[in-house]
């Protein structure tokens, strides 16, 4: 085992021990070694998510294990932010993206993987946080001028809102000047296509990708 595969080990390990020391720690021996804090978030911290989420859905883990467990990876991602940042602001702006999770929803990690990505990936990201009320959505598409609207939807329940905000972003005439695009768990391609949305993407790096064929 490499010491890379042995740091990214250790941060799986720290999110299935709920481990929030254990987690900062890995993600500064990352640092220290050069790793990249995407490759530790992705194969590290978030593969042991969706563990933890799969475990959940079928029972055997219960909600303050899935609290503990997000707890934990959200004191690693704090740790690789600054350098996450550090290096987007040297990379050059490719456009801007307005994202947030929408109304009612309060998931907010596979957001915030999404947003940091794109910021490395060199666009300027206005995150407006979790539980985020359409009407600021549409606000802030007004005054930041962004050329992507990005909404996360976790639940069947608040992706409904997903089509609040293509609809209301028409209401107040901008729905022409930017792009959409959905994400999150229950989203699907079909349900993007489904609501006039103009991207759906998977993933952090697919987001990536489509976000960049966009502006290109
Ligand atoms: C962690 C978690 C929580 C944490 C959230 C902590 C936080 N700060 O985010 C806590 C414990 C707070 C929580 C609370 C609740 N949760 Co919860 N939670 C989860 C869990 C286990 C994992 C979600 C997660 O973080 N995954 C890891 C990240 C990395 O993956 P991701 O979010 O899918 O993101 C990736 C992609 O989807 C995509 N993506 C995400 N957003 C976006 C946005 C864009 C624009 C794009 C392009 C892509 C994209 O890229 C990401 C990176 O690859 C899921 C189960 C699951 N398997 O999804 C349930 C789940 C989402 N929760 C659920 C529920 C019901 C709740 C609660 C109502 C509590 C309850 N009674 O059980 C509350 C919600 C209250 C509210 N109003 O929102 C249900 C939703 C069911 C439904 N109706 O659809 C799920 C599916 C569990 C289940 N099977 O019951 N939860």
């Amino acid at each position: 085992m490499t010491v890379k595969d042995e740091i990214i080990e250790k941060a799986k390990n720290s999110i299935l021990d709920f481990d929030e020391d254990m987690a900062e720690k890995a993600a500064h021996e990352a640092l220290k070694e050069g790793i990249s804090p995407l490759e530790v978030i992705e194969k590290g911290f978030t593969a042991a998510m969706e563990f933890i989420g799969g475990q959940f859905e079928k029972g055997e883990l219960f909600l303050p294990h899935v609290l503990a467990a997000s707890e934990a990876m959200n004191a690693g991602i704090a740790v690789l932010k600054p350098e996450m940042e550090k290096r987007s602001e040297e990379s050059k702006s490719l456009g801007k993206v307005v994202i947030g999770t929408i109304e009612g929803d309060i998931h907010s990690i596979g957001k915030e993987i999404v947003a940091s990505m794109l910021g490395i990936a060199g666009f300027k990201v206005i995150d407006l946080g979790k539980d985020v009320a359409i009407s600021r959505f549409v606000e802030s598409a007004q005054k930041f001028k962004p050329d992507i609207v990005a909404s996360s939807a976790l639940m069947t329940t608040t992706m409904v809102c997903q089509v609040q905000l293509e609809e209301q972003l028409k209401e107040a005439g901008i729905r022409g000047q930017v792009k959409t695009m959905v994400g999150g768990a229950p989203c699907t391609q079909k349900w993007a296509d489904q609501i006039g949305a103009d991207i759906y993407a998977e993933n952090a790096n697919d987001a990536v990708a489509k976000a960049k064929a966009l502006v290109a």
